[in-house]
């Protein structure tokens, strides 16, 4: 009830941090495209393949003086997957411990979620998927979400060639997109969601530019192609991006929803990485996936602070010149002072820069190597333990009690479902 949301917001006073100055309002009344690299780990940048780059456009982008790149940034889903991502990096509220989130509180619940806020500061919004549109019920969140414009297969030209998998492939959809995207009233917020790089990589032979791994496991040797092929979207996209004179005043933000190669693969993943001890640590550390922020203008560089994408959203809304410490956020700008670096994982395990929990096991995050605690290392872990169950159950309830019923802040203008149609007109 609304008392619950009072302990919520008492606790989100203690950990929400003021922005870096140098960075709030980079981005203000600049287009803002967010581009989901499905399954995408951050191993793939500037890994090589048959003598071959992988992705070189995206290692091309990763090393840009205009990127914004974090080298410790990590996925943080549990069984929702794709929807837990959508969840934290959109409202910065986690997934749910069993099941998405989406699916089972998007249509009720009230949200305050990226779209929404930034309609309410001028923006016109869109999402983009080639998939239909009640998978993971994008086409009900959505509308809680207040997205102005959802562009599924519905929009998309229908031709069983263009499909792979789950859905439209990479290069036709984001073309498709940038059709749309380039007729959307300005500054735009828009979110692409790609799916060819999706679990188990098929791919047709006439896209298959790059040779399968040879790691034997055949739902492995497939990812190298399925990147490399989302890779040249993207490479295609942001040339287009450029040729439409759009890129000047657009800030585009990549990131991986989650692993392409569970933990089922270690052996291969050995292989993979010419590791010779693919352990738990080993795929706790491969659970890093890219987070960048390209922009004309921007100063980049590699930054190392460990975060996840349940920081995404304070981050974007900073650069963006939002004011958004009244919001309920569970995490922190990536490049305010003082942070936390704890990234909890949705079963409870962590990563911080000193200390990784695996189950009942702590390895030392730098080299690796399993720890006997130390009392003082013991009651170190016991307070990172503490915030990680506190994130993760006040989030949880924020979710479950549908809290956001009972706090908005002032300026925010409650979203209205009935408000929103993503059926498209005949005609
Ligand atoms: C399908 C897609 C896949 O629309 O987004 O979701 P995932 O299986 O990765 O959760
Ligand atoms: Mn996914």
């Amino acid at each position: 009830d609304s008392s619950d949301m009072k302990s919520v917001l008492k606790y989100l006073k203690t950990s929400r941090l003021a922005p870096n100055s140098q960075y709030f309002g980079k981005a203000k009344g600049k287009n803002i495209i967010v581009i989901h690299l499905e399954s995408f780990q951050q191993f793939l940048i500037d890994f090589k393949w048959d003598g071959q780059e992988v992705t070189p456009n995206l290692n091309k982008i990763y090393h840009d003086n205009n990127t914004l790149s974090f080298s410790n940034f990590f996925h943080q889903v549990g069984t929702g997957k794709t929807a837990d991502a959508e969840m934290m990096m959109e409202n910065s509220l986690f997934g749910l411990p069993e099941g998405p989130a989406m699916v089972q509180y998007g249509t009720t619940n009230t949200f305050q979620a990226a779209p929404a806020i930034l309609d309410q500061k001028g923006y016109t919004t869109a999402a983009f998927h080639g998939d239909v549109p009640s998978f993971w019920n994008r086409e009900n969140t959505y509308k809680s979400w207040g997205y102005d414009f959802f562009f599924s297969t519905n929009y998309l030209p229908k031709k069983a060639s263009y499909m792979e998998n789950y859905g439209m492939k990479d290069k036709i959809f984001m073309m498709e997109s940038a059709n749309y995207l380039q007729r959307l009233p300005q500054p735009f917020y828009a979110k692409l969601i790609t799916v060819t790089n999706h679990y188990p990589y098929p791919l047709d032979k006439a896209n298959q530019t790059i040779p399968k791994t040879d790691t034997g496991d055949n739902t492995v040797d497939g990812y190298v192609q399925t990147a490399h092929y989302l890779d040249q979207s993207i490479g295609e996209f942001m040339a287009w991006l450029k040729d439409s004179g759009m890129e000047k005043n657009t800030m585009v933000v990549f990131y991986g929803d989650h692993y392409g190669i569970s933990a089922n693969h270690k052996k291969a993943m050995a292989k993979l990485t010419g590791k010779e001890n693919f352990g738990n640590y080993e795929n706790a550390m491969y659970q890093r996936v890219p987070f960048m922020i390209h922009m004309d203008g921007l100063q980049g560089g590699v930054k190392t602070t460990y975060g996840g994408e349940i920081d995404a959203l304070p981050t974007i809304l900073d650069l963006a010149g939002v004011q958004n410490t009244d919001t309920v956020q569970f995490g922190q700008d990536l490049l305010a002072d003082n942070r936390n670096q704890i990234v909890p994982f949705r079963n409870g395990d962590f990563v911080t820069p000193q200390y990784t929990k695996v189950g009942s096991t702590y390895y030392n995050t730098q080299d690796g190597k399993q720890l006997k605690l130390t009392d003082a290392q013991k009651q170190d872990v016991e307070k990172i333990n503490n915030h990680v169950q506190t994130q993760l159950s006040f989030s949880d309830k924020v979710i479950t009690g549908d809290l956001l019923r009972f706090y908005k802040p002032d300026w925010f203008k409650k979203v209205v479902k009935s408000d929103y149609n993503y059926n498209r007109k005949k005609g």
